[in-house]
């Protein structure tokens, strides 16, 4: 891994500050999730993954281990041993880490992710750890359609943490139907997506007892403050998120605590008092429901893995085009 590969695809032009003045200019106000992540983001993200309240982290981690062994043995019964992992918004990089002990004929891994510090940290990690693996780090916006090099490897895209939940239904369409054309033909997907369950539980889960959540949505305004000189007043917003029933959602909003108006690059916002910027949903799927969505975009689900008390699930799916 090199970091002048990471840099190569950098994105170019300033999509942070037209996506923020554009929702912010909509009614009702958003903001898109995927700028939650820069490295302090990043860090905040971890953060919460460590805790106890949000169960969808250690219930994944905890049920991977059995199946990456039952996917060992699918693929080798099938004869599959020219294996490629592409991670989608690669993270950590510590689920992988358990695929990668499962599936012992892995050489290449691709690793995708918005985040650039991040993820070169992230591979040189995973680098000291398996000297073996072909590390290609790739800075991108996994929401966009992506070329890989062709290879004759079967690529075996992974996308763990219920990630696809923090995209509305179309886009996850969208996401599985380009994910398929970035893998090709005879690729497999392994996902984890989390389901639907008892309100309290998912209350918990966003609204923890430290705050870490708290801080992680605010960091999107001090993003905003830092990089696009904007100067919103954090004590003036608040954190607050809710089980959206009748959407299958979890919606995270900040909401404004007073009247008031922020500047950004030269355009002002008016916020009325409880009004509020919707900055994530995380949309918790039925598993029926999650298969006939990745039929639609042209993957059959092979097995589907459930934690216990159905907490969180794991999909292998195989892709098929449409
Ligand atoms: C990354 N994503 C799946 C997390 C989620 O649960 O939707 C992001 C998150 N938002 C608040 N806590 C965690």
């Amino acid at each position: 891994m090199n970091e002048a590969q990471a840099l190569a695809i950098k994105p170019t032009g300033n999509e942070f500050l037209d996506d923020v003045l554009e929702g912010l200019r909509a009614a009702p106000k958003s903001l898109p999730p995927k700028y939650f992540y820069d490295s302090v983001g990043s860090q905040y993200f971890d953060e919460i993954c460590n805790l106890t309240d949000y169960y969808p982290y250690h219930t994944e981690l905890e049920l991977l281990p059995q199946v990456g062994h039952e996917i060992a043995q699918r693929f080798h019964a099938r004869g599959l041993q020219n294996l490629e992992i592409v991670e989608f918004g690669a993270g950590s990089l510590r689920k992988v880490g358990i695929l990668l002990r499962a599936l012992r004929t892995v050489r290449h891994f691709t690793a995708i992710d918005i985040s650039q510090e991040h993820l070169i940290e992230a591979c040189r990690t995973l680098e000291s750890q398996y000297r073996e693996l072909t590390i290609h780090p790739c800075v991108h916006d996994f929401t966009k359609p992506l070329k890989l090099s062709p290879s004759d490897r079967t690529r075996v895209g992974f996308f763990p943490g219920s990630t696809i939940g923090n995209l509305d239904r179309d886009q996850a369409r969208t996401f599985l139907r380009n994910a398929g054309k970035t893998l090709g033909s005879a690729s497999y997907m392994i996902i984890g997506v989390d389901t639907q369950k008892p309100e309290p539980i998912l209350h918990r889960a966003y609204n923890d007892g430290k705050g870490v959540t708290a801080r992680f949505n605010k960091n999107m305004l001090v993003r905003i403050n830092r990089e696009l000189g904007g100067d919103f007043t954090l004590e003036n917003f608040a954190h607050h998120a809710f089980y959206n029933s009748e959407l299958g959602r979890i919606e995270m909003h900040l909401r404004s605590l007073k009247e008031q108006a922020v500047n950004i690059d030269g355009e002002r916002f008016h916020f009325g008092r409880g009004e509020s910027i919707h900055t994530e949903n995380s949309y918790k799927y039925r598993p029926v429901d999650f298969t006939q969505l990745a039929k639609e975009a042209g993957w059959s689900t092979e097995r589907l893995w459930l934690a216990p008390e159905d907490l969180f699930s794991i999909s292998l799916l195989k892709y098929c085009g449409e």
